[in-house]
């Protein structure tokens, strides 16, 4: 190569070099600067060029020269800069980095797709409606007589209530159980139906270890030709195996709800106390996780359904209640609570 096509490369070399920091800043000086450097070699073969280049190849040399001290000033000039700016920050640019740590799913939340997944591997899907919600959703398609105490203030969170005694239709309210969603589903869709819809619901009522007015339900509904109580038990017994273990027991207790005939409340031995009895189970040995029931005939004509043609079942479950015992949480309200040592305990869940 030439002289001066070694001095063009070494020009983009300069002219490329970046100094992070002080070893690459001196590195750069004894590279292109110092005695023994690049430069002091090039002007060593400068002497031994034919006099008819001299000239030219002089000139570019020492354009060469003064491009090397210029890109070694500017490279030192941004390394101080750099120095002051972290040091009047007062970052410390060598420490470490700080680990990222890994959020947790929500207990209720892991749960609540524990027992979505269940349902799936039987065929139900999941549907959703509105926290806020309407009389007609709520109540009254539901088959609630008007002066049942679920409609009262004393129950529930009311928004909008500018009903007389009579007639409550335009009454609006936070939804108090997940059945409302059953509902939404049987007006817009025909039969087979077989859907769980999870969500959250709000009652007016004293917070206690057991009870919040603020927790979360799933509701499942099982509508097509004959489907009986015999296929709710099964459904229910089959849930509380998956949830819980093959041994759990499960009891239907004869119950009342307005929208099913007949009803049953659904109790699970208490994986708590193991039966022997504890203030969870209020020494009973038994929990209620939720409601079930054939729905009323009413409630399918009510959706348009025809009763004489079709059947079904729904049930209602809390998940609070269900997360308590599948995991010996003893109090509903640690799940509110944001305290970071009790949801790290379930980091390992779904
Ligand atoms: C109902 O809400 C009915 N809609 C359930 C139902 C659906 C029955 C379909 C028939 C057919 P209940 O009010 O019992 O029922 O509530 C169901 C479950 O929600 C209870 O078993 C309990 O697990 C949970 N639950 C009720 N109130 C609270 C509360 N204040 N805090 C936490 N969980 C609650």
């Amino acid at each position: 190569m030439d002289l001066l096509e070694k001095i063009k490369t070494i020009k983009q070399e300069i002219k490329d070099f970046n100094a992070p920091d002080n070893d690459q800043l001196e590195s750069f000086r004894l590279k292109f600067i110092s005695r023994k450097g690049i430069m002091s070699n090039l002007f060593d073969e400068f002497k031994r060029i034919p006099n008819n280049h001299k000239k030219a190849v002089g000139q570019a040399l020492n354009d060469l020269k003064n491009d090397a001290q210029t890109r070694f000033q500017e490279l030192a000039s941004s390394l101080k800069s750099q120095e002051g700016s972290s040091k009047s920050s007062g970052i410390d640019l060598s420490l470490p980095p700080v680990q990222n740590t890994l959020g947790t799913v929500h207990p209720l939340t892991s749960v609540k797709l524990q027992i979505i997944e269940i349902f799936e591997r039987i065929g139900f899907n999941v549907s959703e409606g509105p926290e806020i919600e309407d009389d007609w959703h709520n109540f009254t398609a539901l088959n609630f007589p008007h002066n049942h105490p679920a409609r009262e203030m004393q129950d529930t969170f009311f928004i909008e209530k500018p009903s007389k005694a009579d007639d409550k239709s335009d009454d609006i309210a936070l939804r108090t159980h997940t059945s409302s969603v059953q509902v939404r589903v049987m007006e817009q869709t025909d039969p087979p139906i077989r859907t769980l819809s999870p969500g959250r619901v709000f009652r007016n009522e004293a917070i206690s270890a057991r009870a919040h007015c603020i927790f979360h339900q799933v509701e499942g509904l099982y509508v097509d030709e004959n489907v009986s109580f015999a296929d709710l038990k099964q459904t229910l017994y089959y849930f509380a195996r998956e949830m819980f273990g093959k041994d759990t027991k499960v009891r239907f207790r004869p119950s009342y709800f307005p929208f099913t005939e007949p009803s049953a409340e659904l109790d699970i031995t208490c994986l708590i106390c193991h039966g022997e009895g504890c203030p969870i189970c209020k020494y009973s040995g038994w929990v209620e996780i939720g409601g079930a029931g054939m729905v009323d005939p009413n409630v399918l004509s009510n959706c348009n359904i025809d009763p004489e043609k079709y059947t079904g079942f729904a049930f209602g479950m809390g998940i609070e209640r269900i997360t308590m015992l599948k995991y010996q949480i003893k109090d509903i309200r640690l799940f509110t609570e944001n305290d970071i040592r009790f949801l790290k305990q379930f980091t390992s869940l779904y």
